[in-house]
């Protein structure tokens, strides 16, 4: 299996519960790493770019709406296999359909407030994560800051 990089969103109705520990945890403790992390309020102008895919769906509005109503979290997890072992993690988009110790059964209200973002193929990994990362806020997990590397 290859190391794969993917971001992760902690979702603005995650961040009002106070659970971005809790979120963080169960990352880690599956073996994915927080390579990048950054909170911020995304504009509309970020949540509309970033759910382009989505912008005919009758729910994108609010979809929107929801996604600049706090600030979020907004990561980048690196490990073997990260991009379906974080979909994985978190469970289906509606809660009601998410399998049990995933993170939207656990704490999600709603298909529309749903906690957490995960990207769901390599090429959206790559396009989303270079969406709100430089390549120089992404830390080397490979040299742990031994080897002399930047970051
Ligand atoms: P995903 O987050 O599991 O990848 P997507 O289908 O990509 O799900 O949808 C993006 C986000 O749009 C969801 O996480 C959820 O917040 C919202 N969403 C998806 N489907 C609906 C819906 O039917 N009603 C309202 N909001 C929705
Ligand atoms: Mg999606």
């Amino acid at each position: 299996m290859a190391v794969e990089r993917t971001l992760s969103i902690i979702k603005p109705d995650a961040v009002a519960k106070n659970i971005i520990g809790k979120i963080v945890s169960r990352f880690e403790s599956q073996g994915l790493h927080v390579v990048a992390m950054r909170m911020q309020k995304l504009s509309a102008r970020d949540a509309e770019g970033f759910y382009a895919e989505h912008k005919e769906r009758s729910f994108f509005a609010d979809l929107v709406k929801y996604m600049t109503s706090g600030p979020v979290v907004l990561m980048v997890l690196e490990g073997e296999n990260a991009i379906a072992k974080n979909r994985e993690i978190m469970g289906a988009t509606d809660p009601k359909k998410a399998a049990e110790g995933t993170l939207r059964r656990d704490f999600a209200e709603s298909i529309e407030a749903n906690v957490v973002h995960g990207s769901d193929s390599p090429s959206s990994a790559s396009v989303e994560v270079a969406y709100f990362f430089r390549q120089s806020e992404i830390v080397k997990k490979c040299c742990g800051g031994q080897c002399g590397c930047k970051s």
